[in-house]
């Protein structure tokens, strides 16, 4: 399918402009919701885009303050006035500051507007959220906190579109659990018939290369929209610009992890496990609550606009899913 371009043959079509025109006329809101300062590197191809392509504005939530990465910091301790970071005690002491200023600098490259920061405990890893909920994290605060986030965060305007980490068996519980909590944070909202907040479309960004459409069974706000498409993919191989020698959007997620330097295996990760020529992004069926297709074209209409802006690049246009 070729890239997005306005064609007006029919009403249906003049109307479906219509719609775009509107949502271009004013810059996007978006709100993403990590677990940890760095799991913004798992997005930061589209976020980056998303900010310098389209001028959008995108603001952050951070769940944990972080401070269970002490394992990861002793390469970085020279970096820190020396402090014995990997030692668990001294890590978790002064980490949940050090990891802030490194989401500020990876931040600064992607494009990050404002940070809220809900400082729940980063004890340990688990894949057992069940356990994260009754161990480690106040649930309840957590979704009035977002709900905050999403009602003022970004004034009367609101967020148009949210981008939670997809929750899956095989990730950290922490990020799982962010994930779980946005979307019933948005099943609340939703079910308040009285209130005329802004509810924001919320897509899930996948940690892993997925083959296949992700279940995640044990929520049934998980689901996925059986509706096609229900997966869009920014591809990090393009690059930020025509003229030739200018890098490419791997460059951009290097540097973004090159500014969590407390977290030492993060590159060589990234480079690895987490080795991806595409970033995945999900629609959620919670967005369908009410019948409301301008929704799915939003989301269509982002991607098709990165492909079009992209398209200097050759063979990059996107398949039809
Ligand atoms: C970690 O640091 C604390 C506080 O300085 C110290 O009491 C403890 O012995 C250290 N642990 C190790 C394993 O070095
Ligand atoms: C529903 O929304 C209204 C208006 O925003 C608010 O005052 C009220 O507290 C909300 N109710 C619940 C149960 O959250
Ligand atoms: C991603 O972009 C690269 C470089 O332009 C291109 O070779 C590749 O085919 C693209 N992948 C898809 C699925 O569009
Ligand atoms: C008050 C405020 O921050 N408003 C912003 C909300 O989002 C729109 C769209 O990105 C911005 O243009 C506003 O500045």
């Amino acid at each position: 399918m070729g890239a997005f371009r306005p064609q007006l043959d029919t009403q249906a079509d003049f109307l479906k402009n219509f719609i775009y025109l509107g949502i271009m006329n004013s810059a996007l809101a978006v709100l993403v919701v990590i677990a940890h300062p760095d799991d913004e590197t798992i997005f930061a191809g589209f976020i980056h885009a998303l900010v310098h392509k389209l001028h959008a504005t995108v603001d952050l939530v951070c769940v944990t303050n972080g401070e269970g990465g002490f394992r990861h910091s002793a390469p970085c301790e020279y970096l820190y006035d020396n402090l014995e970071l990997s030692n668990e005690s001294i890590g978790r002491q002064h980490l949940p500051r050090i990891r802030k200023q490194e989401l500020f600098a990876s931040g600064k490259i992607l494009g990050i507007r404002k940070y809220f920061f809900f400082d729940q405990l980063d004890l340990k890893y688990d894949r057992n959220v069940d356990i994260v909920f009754a161990e480690q994290w106040n649930k309840k605060l957590i979704i009035e906190l977002l709900e905050q986030v999403i009602i003022t965060g970004n004034s009367t305007h609101g967020y148009d579109v949210m981008l939670i980490m997809l929750p899956s068996t095989q990730s950290h519980g922490h990020h799982t659990a962010s994930g779980l909590l946005a979307l019933e944070t948005i099943e609340h909202l939703q079910k308040n018939k009285s209130s005329n907040i802004k509810i924001p479309t919320v897509i899930g960004g996948a940690e892993f290369v997925l083959n296949e459409l992700p279940t995640y069974l044990s929520n049934p706000l998980v689901e996925i929209c059986s509706i096609l498409p229900n997966e869009f993919r920014f591809n990090r191989t393009w690059k930020l610009s025509s003229t030739t020698n200018i890098p490419d959007y791997q460059t951009i997620v290097t540097w973004a992890c090159s500014e969590h330097k407390s977290q030492g295996s993060l590159i060589a990760e990234t480079l690895t496990t987490f080795t991806r020529e595409h970033e995945q992004y999900f629609y959620f069926s919670i967005n369908n609550e009410q019948h409301d297709r301008t929704r799915i074209q939003l989301i269509e209409h982002i991607f098709k606009q990165l492909a079009h802006i992209h398209e200097y690049n050759t063979g990059n246009v996107l398949k039809q899913q």
